[in-house]
């Protein structure tokens, strides 16, 4: 009986543990609809993942023309700079400005039906971080941006 008791609190311990230990989130997986939204409005990745994989799934049927939509992650204090600098680099450029460094990752547009990725390193992120992820589709960014919760 004593011992049944005992094994019971350890099994309890090891499940504790492993939540504490939890594997970290090293993948953004997002779907974007003709209605110009993401599916989340919040997101959790962890700065210490070797490679953070952006995954946008567009499960609208709107042309990349009129409804593409990507994922950008900058600061948040820069996503309206991003947006501006995007859209005057033009369809050609995915509407994300080449070479800006503020722009901490990008997938390509996608149209309905597609999907796109794109990976970066976690050591681009800052724990506690204020961050935010949006589509730099011209307008979008009003209605598609979400919170990006940085961990350790
Ligand atoms: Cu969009």
């Amino acid at each position: 009986m004593k011992s049944t008791s005992k094994t019971l609190l350890g099994l309890t311990l090891l499940g504790a543990a492993s939540l504490v230990h939890a594997a970290p989130n090293c993948t953004l997986k997002l779907t974007g609809n003709d209605a110009m939204q993401y599916d989340l409005k919040t997101a959790t990745v962890s700065a210490s993942c070797p490679k953070i994989t952006i995954e946008l799934t567009h499960i609208g049927k709107m042309p990349a023309q009129a409804m593409g939509h990507n994922v950008v992650i900058s600061q948040t204090a820069d996503m309206n700079a991003i947006t501006a600098a995007g859209t005057k680099a033009g369809a050609a450029a995915g509407y994300v400005p080449k070479g800006d460094a503020k722009v901490i990752a990008a997938t390509p547009v996608v149209g309905g039906g597609a999907s796109t990725k794109a990976s970066f390193a976690g050591s681009k992120l800052k724990a506690g971080g204020d961050y935010t992820f949006f589509c730099s589709f011209p307008g979008h960014s009003a209605l598609m941006k979400g919170k990006l919760v940085v961990t350790k």
